[in-house]
C-alpha cells in the first residue's frame, strides 16, 4: 500500500494517525503541493491533486481521508477499531469526524492561511466566520467530551484520528485552555504513542512554515 501525504495537511495527519494506531504498514510519498512540477506530477495520479490518497496493491485508488481510515479500519482488523461495528455507536464516531472536517479543520486552515499573510490583506470577515464557528464547535465538542471519554464514544475511534491533528494547529490560533472537558481529553490524547510518533515526524515540516507559532 502506499501513502500520499504530506506532513503539513491535517487531513494526512488523520490518516497517519490511524496506520499509527493500527500499527499497519505502508510505503511513504512525500508530495510538496508548494511545489509547483510535484504538483503536477501529482495531479496526474490523482486529477484532484488532494491529499492524502491511498493507493493499493492492486493500483486501486482510495482518496478522501475518511474513506481511507474506514478502508484501513474494516482491512485491518486489529484494535483499534475505528468505526465502532455497533451502528449507532458507528454512526456517532463519523459524525464527530464529519463534524470535525467541516466545522473545525477548515475554519482553523482558514486561520492559519489569513495568518500567512500582511495585516492589510487579511480578511477579516473570514476571520471572524471562523472564530465564530471554531467557538461553537468548541462548546459542541466540550459538551460531547462532558458525558464521553473520547469524542466519538468511549472508545478511541475515527473521531479523535480527526480531532487531534487539528487541535494541535488550532489550540495556537483559538486556545482551548478554558473548555475543561476539552483540555482533559487533549492532555491524554496528546500523550498516545501514534500522535507523539506523528509530531516527532511531522516537527522539521512544520516548524519550516509555522515558526515559533
Ligand atoms: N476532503 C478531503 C480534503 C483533503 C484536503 O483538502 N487536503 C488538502 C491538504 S490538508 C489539500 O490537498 N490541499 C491542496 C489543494 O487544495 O490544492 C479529505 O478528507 O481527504
Amino acid at each position: 500500500m502506499d501513502l500520499y501525504f504530506s506532513y503539513l495537511s491535517t487531513y494526512s495527519q488523520k490518516v497517519l494517525i490511524a496506520l499509527y494506531e493500527k500499527d499497519v504498514s505502508f510505503t511513504p510519498h512525500l508530495v510538496d503541493l508548494s511545489d509547483p512540477a510535484a504538483k503536477e506530477e501529482y495531479t496526474k495520479l490523482y486529477p484532484f491533486g488532494k491529499l492524502p490518497l491511498l493507493v493499493r496493491d492492486d493500483s486501486r485508488m482510495i482518496p478522501e481521508s475518511s474513506i481511507i481510515v474506514e478502508f484501513i479500519d474494516t482491512h485491518f482488523e486489529q484494535e483499534p477499531i475505528l468505526i465502532p461495528r455497533d451502528p449507532e455507536l458507528g454512526r456517532r464516531a463519523r459524525f464527530m469526524d464529519r463534524m470535525c472536517d467541516l466545522y473545525l479543520n477548515d475554519p482553523v486552515v482558514s486561520l492559519i492561511f489569513e495568518s500567512w499573510k500582511p495585516e492589510n490583506e487579511q480578511n477579516r470577515e473570514l476571520i471572524s466566520k471562523s472564530s465564530e464557528r471554531i467557538g461553537t464547535m468548541y462548546r459542541f465538542m466540550d459538551d460531547q467530551l462532558g458525558s464521553s471519554q473520547y469524542l466519538g464514544g468511549d472508545t478511541f475511534s475515527i473521531a479523535d484520528c480527526s480531532a487531534i491533528p487539528v487541535l494541535f494547529y488550532a489550540n495556537s490560533f483559538a486556545p482551548f485552555g478554558g473548555f475543561d472537558n476539552i483540555f482533559r481529553y487533549w492532555e491524554e490524547v496528546s500523550m498516545r504513542p501514534s500522535f507523539v510518533r506523528l509530531k516527532q515526524e511531522a516537527e522539521p515540516y512544520i516548524q519550516a512554515v509555522m515558526g515559533d507559532r
